[in-house]
């Protein structure tokens, strides 16, 4: 499985440009042509070996599973991914063109001093205008350590309007402890967690909060979300704020929810939050300050487990592969 958090730092082409020439001036050699000859090796080594730990540190983006490959997307493209990837490619085959060439040179019996200080300064040269790509690679490196490792068991995504309670929910129900904070849009990324329901490990994901309008207009923050509902989702916990303190109107949550009971077609469990706050009674009210509703919530969630586990369909796994095991339709 591909784990988006080892992905290697990625050196500046200052910082490259010292390692390589770092390396290739400890080089000895019994007279200036093999010193020289040997320098020249190195170049071409350290910096062959270096661009293809980093380009082999990602993997195929094409033939990510989807929910990898549009994260991927949403958090720094893909498209320029693939382009920054490219222009290591580009910068090693030049590299390796220009020391060929300075190799020949030499052996050609031209000055070997003189040849290896123009190739530092052609190679310099080229590892300088990938600066950017090289930046750019470490930058997506550090955002791409959100992505979270998913297991292939049942999942619940916890979905609703911004402010109203789900990752307080879901610090109360599972072993992953998101930030709660009083205003919306706390939650930036995923936070996957875990809880035992019915003696089985179920995956819990807090998600960001989403508004009530079109796909076009969402953010990247609100895409997350929207990801987890589409790929991960076997059953949605869908949260309202009754008491609106979350900032929202009742009723705009209320279209959220059957906007995202009609697209995603998914068993959606309702409940009402902040139930120490007001006595609408109508849905299952909890409350992540005096427990009321946990419980149940936790017999539904197994209910709903059971009966979508009770039909045998294909599940995708995050390392790609399919797996049959008692899925949702
Ligand atoms: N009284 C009361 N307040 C709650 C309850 N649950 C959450 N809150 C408060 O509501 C606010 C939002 O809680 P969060 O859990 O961060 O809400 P969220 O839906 O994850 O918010 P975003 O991540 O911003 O979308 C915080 O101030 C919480 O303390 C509850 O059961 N009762
Ligand atoms: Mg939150």
């Amino acid at each position: 499985m591909q784990d988006f958090r080892k992905l290697p730092t990625v050196l500046t082409a200052e910082e490259l440009i010292d390692k390589i020439f770092r390396r290739a001036a400890k080089v000895e050699g019994r007279d200036p042509k093999e010193r020289a000859l040997n320098k020249l090796s190195t170049i071409s080594n350290v910096s062959k070996d270096y661009f293809k730990r980093i380009v082999e540190s990602h993997p195929s983006y094409d033939n990510l599973p989807e929910f990898y490959r549009e994260m991927v997307d949403v958090i720094v493209g893909i498209r320029k991914l693939k382009k920054s990837l490219a222009a290591l490619k580009w910068a090693d085959g030049m590299i390796q063109k220009v020391v060929t060439k300075s190799i020949r040179e030499i052996k050609g019996g031209k000055n070997p001093s003189t040849v290896v200080k123009a190739t530092y300064g052609r190679v310099a040269s080229i590892i300088e205008q990938i600066d950017d790509e090289l930046r750019f690679l470490n930058d997506a490196k550090n955002r791409m350590r959100e992505i979270p490792i998913l297991l292939d068991v049942p999942t619940v995504v916890v979905a609703g309007y911004p402010n109203v309670g789900k990752s307080s929910l879901v610090a109360r129900i599972s072993t992953v402890k998101p930030e709660v904070a009083s205003y919306p849009f706390t939650t930036k990324k995923i936070n996957v967690g875990f809880a035992e329901v019915g003696g089985k490990k179920v995956q819990i994901i807090d998600t960001p909060g989403l508004l009530d309008r079109p796909l076009s207009k969402r953010n990247a923050i609100e895409r997350r979300a929207i990801l987890s509902l589409k790929h991960l989702a076997d059953i949605i916990l869908f949260i309202l704020d009754p008491t609106e303190t979350c900032g929202y109107e009742l009723k705009k949550q209320l279209s959220l929810l059957e906007e995202i009971r009609g697209y995603f077609k998914r068993p959606t469990l309702e409940v009402y939050s902040k139930a120490d706050m007001h006595n609408q009674r109508d849905r299952i009210a909890y409350s992540a300050i005096t427990g009321e509703g946990i419980e149940e919530i936790l017999q539904e969630i197994e209910k709903m487990v059971k009966k979508v586990y009770s039909q045998t369909s294909t599940v995708m796994a995050p390392s790609g592969q399919t797996s049959t095991q008692e899925q949702h339709s």
